[in-house]
């Protein structure tokens, strides 16, 4: 592990908080190259009430001055504007209990019940509050530390939903350097408007059901260098890193590199990308079924992968649960959420995919200063070409 993270803070309390760790020095990094991610994750439609409140923008506490990193610890600060509306219920001195409105009553699908269980909370909130996606704000934060650091050594991560509920929507026949410049304009990051209008129309009637919508999404990274991960220990291979990075988003269950599922279905030999070779392309596979990775390692192709989001668990009309006091059945809570949050999901993943990768791509090249590390890239690349 060259670099790491570590985040802090409640949905409702005054922010959310990150530190990066093992960034190399004299990297150009501006607020503004965060902020731009962080609006990118408060988009899409089927959005609730709480991204009408915030506007998440970043304050760099330490780790970088005059434009630049320093090489120490990176902290980065999110304020919660929600935060005033909850001073008196997320209060660290005491207050009285009937202030703090207990919540007794937990949703099926989320975290709820066995965190409250494991913690021993009588009071709920104690663990939604953690378990909220909003957690993952200063995730996009420190994501795009690292897309700033990949974007100097030509690395693009880009994403779309390619389902939203039943409605599905390719992203074929679409130059694959403009995916996020059109799914960025699309309120359900389609590449199609067709589909768009039927995924919006979904939305619109689940929200009037009291219900919510999850989909797939996929993440698109091209530039990759060969040979980041490694075979020969479980836990360096890149694909295994990718897919836990991944599940560990709220409500994602399910991560697929390259036809995972379909070329399970498959032989062999209509299965694997056959190699090839030629002076200006040099190694190169003739198809990329695997995703880019073989071996838990980059093979030069671009990587793909797939990830599957759960709908939401707080449903407006909600389902049967048991009250943690009477242990009568009683409809589980209910609280402002989202519809449907996959838009802004598909953005997150690109952020974990990021860091991911800036991880094994510093391991690989390492140094402290980005000129050393532009060097030993440098020396690679002439290693790989020559091979
Ligand atoms: C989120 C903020 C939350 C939710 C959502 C993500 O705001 P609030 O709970 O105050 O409405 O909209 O959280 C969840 C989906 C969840 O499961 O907790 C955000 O900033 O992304």
């Amino acid at each position: 592990m060259a670099i790491r993270f570590l985040t802090a803070g409640e949905s409702h309390g005054k922010g959310s908080f990150v530190i990066l760790e093992g960034f190399p020095s004299k990297m150009a990094l501006l607020s503004e190259d965060i902020n731009i991610e962080l609006a990118r994750r408060q988009k899409g439609y089927g959005r609730g009430g709480r991204m009408l409140i915030e506007n998440d923008q970043v304050e760099i506490l330490s780790g970088v001055r005059n434009g630049y990193t320093l090489g120490s610890p990176i902290t980065l600060f999110v304020k919660n504007k929600d935060y005033e509306n909850w001073q008196k219920v997320m209060s660290p001195d005491p207050v009285e209990e009937k202030i703090m409105n207990f919540l007794r009553r937990p949703r099926p699908g989320h975290a709820d019940l066995s965190g409250g269980i494991k913690y021993n909370h009588r009071d709920l909130r104690n663990v939604l509050e953690r378990a909220s996606a909003r957690e993952t704000t200063v995730r996009v934060a420190a994501g795009a530390v690292a897309k700033k650091l990949l974007k100097t050594f030509n690395v693009m991560i880009q994403s779309h939903v390619v389902q939203l509920g039943s409605v599905q929507s390719t992203g074929n026949g679409f130059q694959k350097n403009k995916i996020n410049e059109i799914a960025d304009k699309s309120p359900v990051r389609m590449l199609q408007k067709k589909d768009e209008t039927r995924a919006m129309r979904l939305i619109d009637s689940a929200k009037n059901k009291g219900d919510t919508l999850g989909g797939i999404f996929e993440i698109y990274i091209a530039g990759v260098p060969v040979g980041l991960g490694s075979h020969v220990q479980w836990d360096r291979k890149l694909d295994g890193r990718l897919a836990q990075s991944l599940m560990s988003m709220q409500a994602i269950k399910g991560v697929e590199i390259g036809k995972g599922f379909e070329n399970a279905t498959r032989l062999g030999s209509q299965v694997h990308d056959e190699i090839s070779y030629n002076k200006r392309k040099k190694f190169y596979h003739l198809t990329n079924r695997a995703g880019g990775i073989e071996g838990g390692m980059s093979n030069g192709e671009p990587i793909i992968i797939r990830v599957a989001k759960k709908p939401i668990s707080t449903l407006r009309k909600p389902l049967s649960s048991i009250d943690i006091e009477s242990k009568k059945v009683i409809k589980a809570a209910y609280e402002r959420s989202d519809v449907c949050a996959l838009p802004a999901a598909s953005v997150i993943g690109e952020s974990l995919c990021a860091w991911v990768i800036a991880d094994a791509f510093l391991e690989k090249m390492g140094g402290d200063f980005m000129e050393e590390i532009q060097q030993r890239y440098r020396f690679y690349l002439n290693h790989v070409k020559s091979f």
